[in-house]
C-alpha cells in the first residue's frame, strides 16, 4: 500500500506568529510530499521492504538491499521525519506535565538546561538536519543531532521531539537568523504529543526483553 501525505491537525496559519502560514504550506505540500512521492517510487521498485511498518524499515536500514537504502534513508526518512514533526506541534500554548519534567530532570538536571541543550543541538547541527529529544533502548532520555533525513530509528532509539532545521523550514522568515526560529518553536511544542510517544515507546520496551548489550552486563 502506497504511503500518502498526512493531513495536518491544525491550520496552515495556526502556528502563527512563530511559524508562518507560507512556511508551513510548501513545507508539507511541496517538501514532505516529494519525500512521500520518492518514496512510494523506490519502494515499488523494492517490493521485499514494500509492505514493512516505516520504523521497523528505517530501524533495520542495513538489512534492506543496498542499492535502495540510501534512498529509503532520505525519501522514507524524510516521510517520517516530517510525519512526526507535525504531530509534535500545536497551536495551543503548552507546559510539559509535572511527569514529563520530573523524566527530563533526572538526565539534564533541569527542564530549562535541557531546553538548552536541545537548542544548543538545533544550533550547532551543521548544513541540513534535526536535533532530537530521544528515547534510547535503556530507557534514558538522550538530545543528539541527525544530518540530512537521518533517523534516531537507525541508532535504536526512539523520537520524542524534534526540530527541522532545514533552512525551508525557517528561512522565508527567519531568513539565516536559526536561532530566532529554535527560540519561536518553543511557543508551538505540543508536550502533550511528546508525554505520549515517551509512555507508548516506554512501555512498548518494558514488554520487550532488554536489548543484547544490557543482557551481557
Ligand atoms: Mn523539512
Amino acid at each position: 500500500m502506497a504511503y500518502s501525505l498526512p493531513h495536518l491537525d491544525y491550520p496552515y496559519d495556526a502556528l502563527e506568529p512563530f511559524i508562518d502560514e507560507e512556511t508551513m504550506k510548501l513545507h508539507h505540500l511541496g517538501h514532505h510530499k516529494n519525500y512521500v512521492d520518492k518514496f512510494n517510487e523506490v519502494l515499488e521498485k523494492t517490493p521485499q521492504v514494500k509492505d514493512a511498518p516505516l520504523e521497523e524499515l528505517l530501524s533495520s536500514i542495513q538489512n534492506i538491499p543496498v542499492d535502495a537504502q540510501k534512498s529509503i534513508r532520505n525519501d522514507g526518512g524524510g516521510h517520517y521525519n516530517h510525519s512526526v514533526f507535525w504531530k509534535i506541534l500545536s497551536p495551543e500554548k503548552q507546559e510539559p506535565s509535572h511527569a514529563l519534567v520530573t523524566a527530563l530532570e533526572t538526565y539534564f538536571d533541569s527542564y530549562e538546561m535541557f531546553c538548552e541543550k536541545f537548542s544548543d543541538a538545533a544550533l550547532k547541527q551543521f548544513g541540513s538536519g534535526y536535533a532530537w529529544l530521544t528515547l534510547s533502548s535503556n530507557g534514558k532520555l538522550m538530545v543528539e543531532s541527525t544530518s540530512n533525513q537521518d533517523t534516531p530509528l537507525e541508532l535504536g532509539r526512539y523520537p520524542l521531539l524534534l526540530i527541522d532545521v532545514w533552512e525551508h523550514a525557517y528561512y522565508l522568515k527567519y531568513h539565516h537568523k536559526r536561532a530566532e526560529f529554535i527560540q519561536a518553536f518553543w511557543n508551538v511544542v505540543n508536550w502533550v504529543e511528546v508525554e505520549n510517544r515517551y509512555n507508548t515507546y516506554r512501555s512498548q520496551q518494558k514488554s520487550q526483553s532488554p536489548p543484547p548489550e544490557e543482557a551481557i552486563l
